[in-house]
C-alpha cells in the first residue's frame, strides 16, 4: 500500500517539475540564480529519465534564444557588510572616533560612503555589534548615523505635526522608509533647550551596549536612537553620568559595487 502512495508522490513531484519548467521556459520567471540552478538540477533529472519523460509529454519546445546572464552579483570591499535595500545593495561599515557629526560625515565622505541609515532591524542589529567591538573596551556608547532633523522641525518639540517617524529625515539617499528609524521612548524630544531656536537636537546617535539597557542619568535602549545636538561629547559639556552614551563610533555606507 504504502509503496504505491510513494510511486503515486513521485509522479505527481515530476508532473509538477514538468509543468513548472514549461512555465519557466516561456519566460514567467526572472533569471535569478535559483532558477537557472534548479532548472539546471531539473535538466540533469530529466535526461535520467529521458525514454520515460518522452512516451508521457510532448516533445520539447524549440530551443528559446539563451537567457541573458543572472544579474552579477553586488560585492562590498573587505570589511564592509553588504545589505539588500529596497533601493539597492548598499555596504556599511562602523569605524571608532569621537569626532562631531560634521566630522564623522567628512570622515565617510574620504572614503567614498556618507554616514549610513539603518533600513531595517537587521542593519541596526549589524550596527550594535560591530560598534561595540570597535569601541572595546568601551562596553556602551553613541553612533552617529545618516539622519537629520527636518527644516520644519527644527525648534520644534514632538507634535502632531513633527511626529516620531517624520521629525528626521535619512541623508544617505539609500535608506527608505521607517522601519530602521527606532527613537528610545519619549524622543526625538529636542529636550536639550527651553522651547524655542534653542532646541538644537537636530542630529542622532544610536546607543549601543552589551546589555539591553544602559543607565545613563536615565535607562536607554540599547539598538534605539535618541536626538542630540551634532557636536560632540567632548566638544560640548556632558556630565559624567551621561558618559556612557557618549558618541564613540559612526557608522559609513555606500552603494555595492556590481562586478560579474
Ligand atoms: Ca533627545
Amino acid at each position: 500500500m504504502s509503496i504505491f502512495l510513494l510511486l503515486f508522490f513521485l509522479s505527481l513531484l515530476t508532473i509538477t517539475s514538468a509543468i513548472y519548467n514549461g512555465g519557466r521556459r516561456r519566460g514567467g520567471y526572472r533569471p535569478d540564480s535559483w532558477s537557472s540552478s534548479s532548472g539546471e538540477s531539473y535538466e540533469g533529472h530529466h535526461h535520467h529519465h529521458h525514454s520515460h519523460s518522452d512516451e508521457h509529454y510532448p516533445p520539447p519546445r524549440p530551443r528559446p534564444p539563451p537567457r541573458p546572464r543572472p544579474p552579477p552579483r553586488q560585492q562590498c570591499q573587505d570589511g564592509w557588510k553588504f545589505f539588500e535595500r529596497p533601493s539597492g545593495g548598499w555596504c556599511m561599515k562602523v569605524f571608532p572616533g569621537t569626532w562631531n557629526q560634521a566630522t564623522s560625515e567628512s570622515m565617510c565622505q574620504a572614503q567614498g560612503a556618507v554616514l549610513s541609515g539603518m533600513q531595517n532591524i537587521a542593519e541596526i542589529n549589524y550596527i550594535v555589534s560591530s560598534a561595540l567591538t570597535v569601541i572595546s573596551p568601551a562596553v556602551s556608547g553613541g553612533v552617529w548615523v545618516g539622519i537629520k532633523r527636518r527644516a520644519e522641525c527644527m525648534g520644534q518639540v514632538l507634535t502632531g505635526t513633527c511626529t516620531k517617524t517624520n521629525s528626521f529625515y535619512w541623508t544617505d539617499d539609500s535608506t527608505t522608509g521607517i522601519e530602521g528609524m527606532v527613537f528610545q521612548l519619549n524622543e526625538p524630544n529636542n529636550g536639550n533647550a527651553p522651547p524655542g531656536p534653542s532646541r538644537n537636537q537636530d542630529c542622532a546617535l544610536l546607543t549601543v551596549g552589551h546589555t539591553p539597557t544602559i543607565n545613563a542619568v536615565s535607562l536607554y535602549w540599547s539598538g534605539q536612537m535618541d536626538d542630540i545636538s551634532c557636536a560632540s561629547a567632548a566638544e560640548s559639556f556632558w556630565p559624567a553620568g551621561t558618559l556612557p552614551r557618549a558618541n564613540r563610533a559612526y557608522v559609513c555606507g555606500k552603494a555595492a559595487n556590481r562586478r560579474g
